[in-house]
């Protein structure tokens, strides 16, 4: 975590405390001010090189989403990403060194998870992301931009992962040869869902594209599903992107970066719930998407393993990291949990039939 800003900060008498703040991999993310005001956040510009367009899709969708929640009698402050804007009324600030900082209403009594401790936390957490799909349901797709392009084309990441391989900037690939053997036997998997999106057979939505559980903040108390958050990747793409990436994560026995390998599985409880939070909320989920349910968990988790192992190649280049071989415990979690769903994709198959009951 990149503490300079808040450092700098707290030499000035200012009566308010800045400090690093959660667990992302992208952004830099501060708590400032007494606890629970805003969320400030220098926006990656490694990860996105036009921070205006990431700016542009957020500011349209939560301005969209503020209508529909205030329709539905809901409270938008709590229920969406709301901006403070500058002194000169911008959405954003650009410092002298082209860096992007933006600052949001900090969404209190509100916690993102980074471990699943409960199955119905994903019955709570499909709700939400089930719904936040939902309400874009009509939002104008053509005015988003590709924040990242080609951001879950898994064939495009595939040729992203030889490239790295082929470089061997880090000089590391000598050490990981198991690891890149297991993502290469798995090529034949990578164009399942693309193909099927460019030929027409499952329909493109809006979707939020990053699920990860600690992009999802959950009441303590009633467990309830409060804000999605974490808007940077909102862009057209599947329903199964956004189930896949969030069981990827949540699905897991344990925390993306555990060392313990005997710790980590895919938890079928867990899945049943998420899938049936999800269903319930998307009844417009055509056969096909049901069908491919589980495989995208499969998929999402391959991906984001190479993804982790591509940039230990690189030379950790993209994810935050907090020691050296970081993104390397990271992609063996998911290589693990592949290797699990793969075990049990009969029984998850079997399952989604039951709850979908179709
Ligand atoms: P990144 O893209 O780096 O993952 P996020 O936007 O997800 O950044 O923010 C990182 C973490 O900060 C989140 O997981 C969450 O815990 C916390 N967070 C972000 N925005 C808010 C907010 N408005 N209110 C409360 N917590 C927030
Ligand atoms: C990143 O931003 P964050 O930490 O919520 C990444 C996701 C990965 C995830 C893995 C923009 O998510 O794609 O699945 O890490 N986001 C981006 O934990 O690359
Ligand atoms: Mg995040």
């Amino acid at each position: 975590m990149n503490k300079s800003f808040a450092e700098m900060l707290n030499h000035f008498d200012l009566g308010i405390d800045v400090a690093p703040y959660g667990n992302g991999h992208i952004n830099d993310t501060y708590l400032v001010g007494v606890p629970g005001q805003f969320i400030v956040q220098r926006i990656n510009k490694v990860v996105f090189p036009h921070p205006e367009y990431v700016m542009d899709n957020i500011m349209g969708v939560t301005e969209f989403l503020r209508k529909k929640i205030i329709e539905a009698g809901g409270n938008p402050d709590r229920e969406t990403l709301t901006f403070i804007k500058t002194k000169d009324g911008k959405p954003y600030y650009i410092d002298e060194n082209g860096d992007y900082f933006r600052v949001y209403k900090y969404v209190d009594n509100a916690v993102s998870y980074t471990v699943v401790e409960k199955p119905e936390q994903l019955y709570s957490a499909a709700k939400a992301f089930g719904k936040f799909q939902n309400m874009l349901a009509d939002y104008p797709a053509h005015t988003l931009h590709e924040t990242i392009v080609n951001f879950h084309n898994t064939k495009d990441r595939y040729r992203q992962f030889k490239e790295a391989v082929a470089n061997d900037a880090a000089g590391r690939g000598k050490d990981v040869q198991d690891e890149i053997k297991f993502v290469l036997d798995r090529e034949g998997d990578a164009g399942i869902v693309v193909d099927a999106i460019a030929e027409g057979k499952i329909p493109l939505r809006v979707t939020h594209n990053d699920t990860k559980l600690n992009n999802v903040l959950l009441d303590p108390v009633t467990g309830e599903g409060v804000c999605v958050i974490d808007l940077d990747t909102v862009m057209p793409g599947s329903l199964l992107y956004d189930y896949g990436d969030a069981l990827r994560f949540g699905g897991s026995s344990g925390a993306e970066d555990e060392k313990d390998l005997s710790k980590i599985w895919f938890d079928v409880e867990k899945f049943e719930s998420f899938t049936r939070g999800f269903i319930e909320e998307l009844p417009s989920i055509t056969d096909e998407e049901l069908a491919l349910l589980p495989f995208s968990i499969k998929l999402m988790t391959l991906e984001c393993g190479l993804r982790f192992l591509a940039d230990y190649l690189n030379g950790d280049v993209y994810f935050k990291t907090h020691y050296a071989d970081h993104n390397l415990v990271r992609c063996r979690t998911q290589f693990k949990l592949v290797a699990e769903i793969e075990e049990k994709m009969d029984e998850l198959n079997a399952m989604v039939k039951k709850i979908a009951n179709r």
